[in-house]
């Protein structure tokens, strides 16, 4: 790849090699050495940009991630705030059959929580008692995370950019409502090759999971977006994620939300 300079970068440049990367399955060097000036705005400019491609494709929205909402994955990656990214189809992991390492670049697993909204939700000033109104359904969740960056090493900018490295997810097979279920409370077992290797409870997210969907609606609000009824909402990995190779075999096994699967090839 050729080198360049800060000037020669623009919004529309950058989403467009994000999505290169991401078709190629390839890596290169986060943004912030040639482009040492740009913003959390511009970065989630070329995020927005990244969602138009992949809508022109005949993609569609079907919600928002939440990424680096547990200090888990703040201290591990360091960026300590969270961002909000967008989910479309084709990033629904499919469930017949194992995953493919070949159709990421460097994948690594995390588990999640995940929200189904029954209705919409407009920040800012959206309290997490009012996010959790809106909520519909709760379910276990497990995301694919693929970085278009080089060894996950990005700044705040360059992963708000890179749609928080979105890869894929998958969500449990059982459905529960926000009475049925302590978010905070609810913890999940990771499990690598059958051996335990990791657990948390859904306080890591933000002290209460509400406060991370409250955060999401606040941020999208804040760019005069919409959070729709019958958005998923990925709430953040609990846990530092686990990179996979082929071979890989990996449970999560949740206390009321069941256990999700899933071995790779
Ligand atoms: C950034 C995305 C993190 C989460 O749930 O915290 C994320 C990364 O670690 O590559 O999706």
């Amino acid at each position: 790849m050729s080198e360049t300079t800060q000037s020669t970068w623009t919004a529309e440049s950058v989403a467009a090699e994000l999505i290169r990367c991401e078709d190629e399955r390839v890596d290169r060097e986060s943004f912030s050495d040639d482009w040492p000036d740009l913003d959390v705005a511009t970065a989630y400019q070329i995020q927005d940009l990244t969602l138009a491609k992949r809508l022109a494709r005949g993609g569609q929205i079907v919600g928002v991630k939440l990424g680096l909402t547990s200090k888990a994955k703040q201290q591990t990656m360091s960026v300590d705030s969270p961002i909000v990214a967008w989910l479309t189809d084709g990033m629904v992991l499919p469930t017949e059959g194992p995953a493919k390492v070949s159709d990421f670049i460097h994948p690594r697993v995390e588990p999640e929580l995940v929200v189904t909204l029954k209705a919409d939700l407009r920040g800012p000033g959206v309290t997490p008692a009012q996010a959790l109104d809106a909520v519909g359904s709760v379910l276990a969740g497990v995301e694919v995370i693929d970085s278009r960056y080089r060894n996950f090493r990005f700044t705040h900018q360059d992963v708000v950019a890179d749609n928080a490295s979105s890869g894929a997810y998958v969500t449990g097979t059982v459905a529960k409502t926000v009475p049925e279920v302590d978010l905070a409370l609810e913890a999940v077992l990771v499990e690598v090759d059958g051996a335990v290797v990791d657990t948390a409870t859904g306080a890591a997210i933000m002290g209460h999971p509400a406060e991370a969907l409250a955060a999401a609606a606040n941020m999208l609000g804040a760019r005069g977006i919409t959070m729709e009824a019958g958005w998923v909402v990925l709430l953040g990995a609990m846990t530092d994620a686990v990179p996979v190779q082929a071979g890989t075999t990996l449970a999560f096994h949740y206390t009321n939300l069941g256990s999700i699967y899933l071995s790779w090839e």
